[in-house]
């Protein structure tokens, strides 16, 4: 049986949205005063949802709901159906503790199992996963999935270099599983020991941040891979899993017979058609322990309205391109990390990984400075030329002017977690 419901169809689709939205509503409201107290507020009961349009009347949640209401914010089961929690940490204050049933983490592995299954895994996969495992839901949330699908997973977690690569090859694992930053970190460990020929991985999922054209190229390079995967999620909506790239990597299909993805324009807050970009927010439809209603994000990105050549019937979202609470403000100009990487893809001679440093100088004007890793190809006889190059075009299509320093390539570090980009000094941090 195939772990993708591709049989359905668009009418049937929006069935199973509508119920699920009339499900949710019901839920919350009469088992969670958070929710109910917010419904009140926004003069919405259950039964006034009548189709899944009316999605447009419910208020939005943030990250702010799940902190002030720490630690069991949006519970909406008692604790007895509790069977776990998860945890993120927020970037300021607390953590946001979400609670699962047994059925939320059901659906979670199904919903992983189609992910290795768009993935085209088959059961006689061998899967290396190299994320965190713990209060994070990163390294359960593959392995779950991975037991759900019938493949066989290898559980290291990040561990160290020595270890992935020895059970790499031992194991004859021919998945890998990681955080962009880790996928790159052992791509470039197995290139220097020379394994690239001794290991049998050809695919790799990665996620859990944002990642440059030039990174996946790097990592595809390094470690001769057929296929990387971009796989989304977050813990608020269950975790990794919620969708994946297929294998013509035109987008990320999602599994909207779970939830409903919005795009809203973040300063207005009204929902934008398919195409524009935008703050990507979330509902579920069958989340028992801590359900999402109009959740946001903070995560940029567009749905995408075309089908796709793999034919599968779910819809998708563009790559994540940021976070709206990434962006920066640099000399009355506002930019997002990703605009820096994805001018920096586009140059020749220069590595796939960088460090955006803000300061605040003695005349009283900021600087950027941006560190960028020499590509191997290029020598340190080229760092001026180059430096030059990603300043110009800095410059023509950020429209600032920057300090670039070229840096040996490796010299910038590496994580098995996710990676920091910018450092703003500004304010004495
Ligand atoms: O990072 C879950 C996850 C683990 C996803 C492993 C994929 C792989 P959180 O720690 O709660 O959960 O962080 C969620 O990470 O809102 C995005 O900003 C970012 N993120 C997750 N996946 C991607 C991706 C996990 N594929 C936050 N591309 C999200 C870009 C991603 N950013």
């Amino acid at each position: 049986m195939p772990f993708i419901p591709n049989h359905l169809t668009p009418e049937q689709l929006n069935t199973v949205q509508l119920d699920g939205l009339k499900w949710t509503l019901t839920h919350v409201y009469n088992h969670s005063p958070f929710y109910r107290d917010k419904l009140d507020k926004a003069g919405i009961k259950p039964e006034d949802i009548r189709s899944t349009e009316d999605i447009n009347r419910l208020p939005f949640t943030d990250k702010e709901d799940l902190q002030e209401n720490y630690p069991f914010p949006l519970r909406s089961v008692p604790f007895e159906s509790i069977v776990r929690i998860h945890a993120s940490s927020g970037t300021t204050g607390k953590r946001k503790v979400l609670c699962y049933t047994q059925k939320d983490i059901d659906i979670w592995a199904d919903m992983f199992a189609r992910c290795y299954e768009l993935a085209g895994l088959t059961r006689e996969d061998r899967v290396q996963v190299a994320v965190g495992y713990g209060l994070w839901t990163a390294g359960v949330g593959f392995q779950a999935g991975c037991e759900r699908f019938g493949a066989i997973a290898v559980p290291l977690g990040p561990a160290n270099a020595d270890m992935h690569c020895e059970m790499m090859v031992d194991m004859e694992s021919t998945v890998f599983c990681a955080t962009a930053s880790m996928a790159l970190l052992m791509a470039e460990e197995i290139h220097r020991r020379n394994l690239v020929d001794r290991i049998k991985v050809r695919k790799i999922i990665l996620g859990a941040e944002r990642h440059s054209g030039a990174m996946r190229k790097r990592i595809k390079e390094l470690m001769n891979i057929d296929h990387i995967f971009d796989i989304y999620g977050l813990t608020e909506l269950y975790g990794p899993g919620t969708g994946l790239d297929c294998e013509y990597h035109q987008g990320i299909h999602y599994w909207s017979d779970l939830f409903i993805f919005e795009i809203i324009d973040p300063n207005t807050l009204t929902p934008v058609p398919p195409g524009t970009i935008g703050e990507l927010v979330v509902t579920t439809l069958c989340k028992e322990g801590s359900p999402l209603i109009r959740y946001r994000t903070h995560d940029i990105t567009r749905l995408l309205a075309d089908s796709c050549p793999c034919g599968v019937v779910f819809p998708k979202h563009d790559r994540i391109l940021g976070r709206s609470d990434d962006m920066f403000i640099y000399r009355a100009v506002n930019i997002y990390p990703s605009q820096i990487d994805h001018v920096l893809s586009q140059i020749k001679g220069i590595g796939s990984e960088y460090q955006i440093h803000l300061t605040h100088q003695s005349d009283g004007r900021d600087m950027m400075c941006i560190k960028v890793e020499r590509g191997i190809e290029s020598a340190p006889e080229d760092d001026s030329l180059l430096a030059e190059r990603v300043g110009a075009d800095i410059r023509r299509k950020i429209l600032v002017r920057c300090q670039v320093e070229l840096v040996p390539q490796g010299s910038l570090p590496r994580t098995e977690r996710k990676s920091r980009r910018v450092f703003d000094q500004r304010n004495g941090e």
